[in-house]
């Protein structure tokens, strides 16, 4: 931090403000994390010098060979971790990972099926305004109006009718678990390839408390910074006979130099996940929502089907007076950042939406449990409900800020 702060004092600032942001308020946005300081400094290390395109012992350039042993360890960890035969550490992103796999077994026409993004989907699924959309042909299946539970007969009907090449089996806000064999034999009967896209529930999947797509799928992409809680970026796991054409398609298909400083941090944050404390805090994070979502219940509020069997409760506030806007900006008023997020069947457009999306990762990173998480349920509860109200809101953070210094987390960057 210090290196720069003489010779760009205005970075540094905007760095140094986002340290005290991370570090008094409360995270809650399901899709973030507070990685370790081993894989933040990988990711400032020497190896951000470094060009390596190509893979280890086939690169186009001199000099590899400790970036090599660097992207080495990090796929026999990532292997270890998920039991995949073959995996690429290389994308720079889950998004593109997912471009990978398209590039790799699709022809540009081809049908795809996802989950729509109205629904929980991602948008790299086939979005119309994503590449995936825009160059494939995209069919959706979305969930039940009856109880927000991924429609499976609607699937297997679409998968029948339209015979995609590709099914994709994976969400951004869908707080429940995914029946992959079901996907399976859905794709068996349409002939097609299936894709897990894990980027939300990695980290639950690498623990062993989320169903494992791996067996089922011909391909599983995640990224690595969610509840993995490593440094952003992408993976594709993958059966041995599809890694030829997956890792052509990730270099020189799709980018350029990987970046080794990333994959370093990556290869960190594997071996982080291995270790029997990894499992312990993905319990607790399951522990701390579970607990939120049914505070959250008491306190008068409806979650998107009853509750939740992953890292994020999805708030649904449709018969509550507040849009998701509103909520979000009152939450954030108080100290306690979230996103706003579209429920399925939402009457508000995507900019407003009807929903918020709370994550606990963070949170349980910074060691909370259920007795900060009832303390946390009630504030979310004043915010919202005092969603106009400056003073309350204000209470809200003060408290949030006394909670959040008895959980410190980067601490050691604050001067
Ligand atoms: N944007 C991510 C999320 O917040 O879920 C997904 O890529």
């Amino acid at each position: 931090m210090n290196s720069y702060k003489e010779q760009d004092p205005e970075i540094y600032s905007i760095i140094y403000d986002e340290v005290l942001r991370q570090e008094n308020e409360l995270q809650m946005i399901a899709s973030e994390n507070y990685a370790s300081k081993a894989v933040m400094d990988a990711v400032g290390s020497v190896l951000t010098n470094k060009y390596a395109e190509g893979y280890p012992q086939k690169r186009y350039y001199g000099g590899c060979e400790f970036v090599d042993k660097a992207e080495e360890l990090a796929i026999s960890r990532a292997k270890k971790l998920f039991g995949a035969e073959a995996v690429n550490v290389q994308p720079h992103s889950g998004a593109q990972a997912n471009m990978a796999v398209f590039l790799g077994f699709l022809q540009p026409g081809d049908t795809v099926l996802g989950m729509s993004l109205d629904h929980g989907g991602h948008l790299s699924h086939g979005s119309k305004v994503n590449f995936s959309g825009r160059i494939y042909n995209s069919i959706f299946y979305g969930v039940k109006e009856s109880d927000f539970l991924i429609d499976y007969d609607q699937v297997e009907d679409l998968a029948i009718k339209n015979k995609p090449k590709l099914i994709i089996a994976g969400w951004s806000s869908y707080p429940r678990d995914l029946d992959y064999a079901r996907f399976r034999e859905i794709a068996d009967k349409s002939g097609s390839l299936l894709l897990a896209d894990i980027a939300h529930p990695s980290g639950l999947i690498a623990a062993g408390l989320y169903s494992d797509p791996v067996p089922y799928c011909d391909f599983v992409t995640s990224t690595t910074h969610k509840t993995l809680r490593g440094p952003r970026g992408g993976i594709i796991m993958m059966k041995e006979e599809h890694a030829k054409i997956i890792n052509s398609r990730v270099f020189p298909g799709t980018q350029g130099g990987p970046l080794m400083n990333t994959i370093a941090a990556k290869a960190i944050a594997f071996n982080e996940a291995l270790d029997n404390s990894f499992k312990l805090y993905q319990e607790q994070v399951l522990v701390n929502s579970k607990l939120l979502a049914s505070l959250l219940i008491d306190s008068g509020f409806e979650c998107i089907t009853g509750g939740t069997d992953t890292h994020l409760v999805l708030l649904d506030l449709r018969n509550s007076g507040v849009t998701g806007k509103d909520a979000e900006k009152a939450l954030s008023d108080a100290g306690i950042t979230t996103n706003k997020n579209a429920i399925p069947f939402d009457p508000q457009p995507p900019a407003v939406a009807s929903g918020v999306r709370i994550g606990t990762p963070g949170i349980t990173t910074r060691g909370m449990k259920e007795n900060e998480v009832k303390i946390i349920a009630k504030l979310i509860t004043d915010a919202i409900k005092n969603h106009n109200n400056e003073k309350v809101l204000v209470e809200c953070r003060q408290k949030v800020n006394e909670l959040c210094s008895k959980f410190p987390i980067y601490s050691d960057l604050i001067s």
